[in-house]
């Protein structure tokens, strides 16, 4: 009998949840063979900090149980995030339609658990405000009778306590709900931990952001770098200069983001415990602001005329620096976030050179032929018009290169190099005292052959030679999908599950590095994403416990 007959029949006949799709002849050439066992962990993704999972089980129905607010709870009936979040994950363990039924004098089994308790220890819930760097998302879980009860100090790790909650619930042969006498204690490794999209290369409707927001909530990220524009479109609908979208976008009304729909990103955002932090990169990746904004790019020169093409924002105007202060004000209000990115990345010379207006400037300044000095000119402006707004900034790892004197609570994106190259450069950075978070191993806009997610899983943004205290420097990591090849069709399995493989090296304690433990409950992982809908891509040949329902 064939391997994957013989699965198929113990599936079918004893219900090994876990078991099938771990069956891994090596056959890739990529990662390594792997264990064929079902995880002691269950499908939990990411893996909580402590873990207690007994033999006892009890049985959930979905006429009598609910999630309700703990008696004592900082966080009532009016917290519209919590009572939400108690739909949702009803329906995520339940199936979307309530199931209605005598809810009174029902015959309740011994080992049925009916209730769900959230209680909210803090005196201060902070559930009508916005996620922060220094949020709390802890919680504990104890799932007991005569009730399950889910305690975290703010509703941030509440949030994240429903979701490990729902993981927690299996179907049995018969096809109800069942979950095991549990005890979690859980918190994140690291407070950054972020997906980055980017809307500018193609415009992703806003549905495709809104369900990539909530993919990352099942996957305990927390952070929604918004790469909104670049050089090929402006989708930005900007109050004040509304003729950066109307000349920059894609088209002037459909491929736009509204103030509505910025709102709108932020509330979901939110209330999955989400921050979004927008990028506005410059002054290189501008070619789309200089449509709708005469001046503010260099004009290129061959010999003494103008080609009529342009480079990088022109930072010689006083006319560019009025106008970053305008953008930048309104930036600063519409995004709640304390921070906003900057970018700063990939900067071409080579208009700047031709130009002889900026010959002169940088002689005059005394820059020489430097024209990094002129970047860190630039630079340097923009960040005191930004820090006079009160947001603090990202930016990426050029501009710590290239000396520009940063705020100390900058944040310092590292996404270039080897491996060598980058855990040098965040050496670099922590030693010179500045927080950094790390991305060039979760650039998933690449691909490749085979189970890539294996080398997403195993970088870690602390491996790297320093000392402890630089260590703790690090906030966290972003797995990027830049959008050249990527728009609403492939969006959702290029990054899911690769993605998850990030968010539990960011998660979970750092000596959580099993691959055969991961493999088995990442399976899973990604079989709950299909079954809610997420199209997600398979780690390799196998099949999923709900294609037998
Ligand atoms: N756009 C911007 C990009 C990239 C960066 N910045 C990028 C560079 C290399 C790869 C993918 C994307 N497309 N603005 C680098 C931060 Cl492989």
């Amino acid at each position: 009998m064939d391997a994957a007959l013989q699965c198929a029949l113990l599936l079918v006949l004893v219900l090994v949840p876990g078991f099938c799709g771990a069956l891994q002849p090596n056959h890739t050439g990529a990662g390594v063979e792997l264990k064929a066992e079902p995880s002691q962990f269950g499908s939990l993704w990411p893996l909580p900090q402590q873990v207690k999972i007994t033999a006892a089980s009890f049985k959930l129905s979905p006429v009598s149980f609910v999630i309700v607010d703990g008696a004592g709870s900082s966080a009532g009936p009016s917290c519209v995030l919590l009572q939400n979040a108690y739909r949702r994950y009803y329906e995520y363990v339940f199936g979307s339609k309530r199931k209605t039924g005598p809810t009174k004098n029902r015959r309740t089994d011994a080992s049925e658990l009916t209730e769900l308790q959230v209680w909210i220890t803090s005196a201060d819930s902070e559930c009508d405000g916005y996620p922060s760097l220094k949020s709390d998302e802890s919680y504990e879980l104890s799932v007991d009778q005569p009730y399950a009860i889910l305690k975290a100090s703010k509703v941030w790790g509440a949030l994240h306590g429903l979701e490990t909650f729902s993981q927690l619930v299996f179907e049995d042969k018969y096809g109800s709900k069942n979950i095991n006498l549990t005890n979690i204690v859980d918190f994140p490794r690291f407070a950054h931990r972020g997906i980055l999209l980017d809307t500018s290369r193609h415009f992703l409707p806003i549905k495709v952001i809104l369900d990539n927001i909530e993919t990352m909530a099942m996957n305990k990220m927390n952070v929604f770098h918004w790469h909104i524009v670049d050089d090929p479109s402006f989708p930005y609908m900007s109050r004040n200069f509304p003729q950066l979208s109307q000349k920059g976008a894609y088209h002037p009304y459909t491929h736009v983001y509204t103030p509505a729909d910025v709102k709108m990103v932020i509330e979901f955002a939110r209330l999955r415990g989400i921050r979004v932090i927008p990028e506005f990169d410059t002054p290189g990746h501008t070619q789309s602001w200089g449509k709708g904004q005469p001046d503010l790019l260099t004009p290129c020169y061959a010999g003494t005329k103008p080609t009529g093409t342009f480079g990088p924002v022109n930072p010689i105007l006083n006319t560019t620096y009025d106008f970053m202060q305008q953008f930048f004000k309104e930036i600063s209000t519409v995004f709640p976030d304390a921070y906003i990115h900057l970018g700063g990345d990939e900067v071409d010379f080579t208009c700047w050179k031709s130009n002889p207006d900026i010959q002169k400037f940088m002689a005059d300044q005394g820059f020489g032929s430097d024209y990094t000095k002129l970047e860190s000119y630039y630079i340097q402006k923009l960040l005191n018009i930004v820090a006079a707004t009160n947001k603090g900034y990202m930016i990426w790892q050029e501009v710590f290169d290239n000396g520009v004197a940063l705020n100390p609570d900058t944040l310092i994106h590292v996404w270039k190099g080897s491996q060598a190259q980058y855990q040098n450069e965040m050496a670099n950075i922590t030693s010179s005292g500045y927080k950094t978070l790390l991305s060039t191993p979760w650039y998933l806009n690449r691909i490749s052959y085979g189970q890539d997610w294996q080398n997403i899983y195993k970088a870690d943004p602390q491996d790297f030679n320093g000392t402890e205290a630089q260590k703790k420097l690090v906030i966290g990591g972003e797995a990027c999908l830049w959008g050249e090849y990527v728009d609403a069709t492939n969006l959702s399995p290029r990054l899911w599950p690769r993605a998850s493989a990030a968010a539990e090296r960011l998660w979970s304690a750092a000596d959580v590095r099993d691959i055969g433990d991961a493999y088995n409950r990442l399976h899973l992982h990604r079989c709950r994403m299909v079954e809610r809908g997420v199209p997600a891509q398979p780690l390799f040949y196998s099949f999923c416990p709900h294609e037998y329902k």
